[in-house]
């Protein structure tokens, strides 16, 4: 099997080359920008059932939630999540360095972003992603952990039909999301199936670069407190996926577009 439909881990601590780090230098240049205005590529940054602890947090703009992510005894704060570089931070976009194993992206453009979407992700220890699900279009996904240990539980594309998905999910998309969250004992006996499904667990730390292969269901749990980047990359061995993908939601959004008209 070619390594770009295998996951793989690989040392890399050169994304964030700079003196000032990348939270020190958020807060400086983006810091005033107002949370609940933030959008991550799914158009969320914050799950729905953690929009009211912000709230109750008090935290309005982005400094103030990178500041109590800073304060070492600080109360939960939700996983901020799919923040946008493009949409949100496009000043700092050419001050990434991506690794070479990262390169050609052919949907890495700013026009592109609802595909490549490269994004940051900040989380406290305890925070987590939550369901397992698949990335959309068929997109390989490069992960690079800045800052703490990120564990990641993997499955292969196969696994789908034992992974519980949406069942009777009203729009196609639901299909990718899992109705599981973990491996514990609790959730085999909830979901039997999983004992056929080939699970790889591994924990990302700080320098260290993770390459995840097309239509693998993942879901991850901050170990610590985290910071990180992904991007998803298009390139030879998934483009005509990616394109296919697109295509086959064609109907739909012309049907949308002529039911608006
Ligand atoms: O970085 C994470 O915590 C999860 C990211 C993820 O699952 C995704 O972008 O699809």
């Amino acid at each position: 099997m070619a390594r770009q439909e295998l996951p793989w881990v690989f040392e890399y601590s050169g994304l964030w080359p700079h003196p000032v780090s990348l939270v020190d230098t958020l807060a400086a240049t983006y810091g005033h920008l107002e949370f609940a205005r933030l959008q991550g590529s799914y158009g969320w940054v914050i799950r729905n059932d953690q929009a009211k602890n912000r709230e109750a947090l008090g935290i309005s703009t982005l400094r103030e939630y990178l500041q109590r992510f800073r304060q070492q005894d600080a109360p939960k704060l939700p996983y901020l999540m799919h923040l946008s570089v493009n949409r949100h931070l496009p000043r700092l976009r050419s001050h990434f360095v991506l690794p070479p194993e990262f390169i050609p992206n052919w949907a890495d453009l700013p026009g592109l972003d609802r595909i490549s979407g490269p994004e940051l992700f900040i989380g406290q220890r305890g925070t987590g992603f939550g369901p397992v699900h698949v990335d959309h279009a068929a997109v390989h996904v490069g992960f690079i952990q800045l800052e703490g240990e990120k564990e990641f539980l993997l499955f292969p594309p196969e696994d789908g039909p034992n992974l519980y998905r949406y069942a009777g999910a009203q729009f196609p998309w639901q299909l990718r999301n899992s109705r599981v969250y973990n491996l514990e004992p609790a959730s085999l006996d909830r979901f039997p199936l999983l004992r056929r499904t080939h699970p790889v667990a591994l924990v990302l730390k700080a320098g260290q670069a993770l390459w995840m292969p097309a239509n693998w269901w993942h879901t991850t749990m901050n170990h610590s407190n985290t910071v990180s980047y992904s991007i998803r990359i298009v390139n030879h061995t998934n483009v005509l996926r990616t394109v296919a993908e697109y295509a086959a939601g064609l109907p739909r959004l012309l049907s949308r577009l002529s039911a608006r008209a």
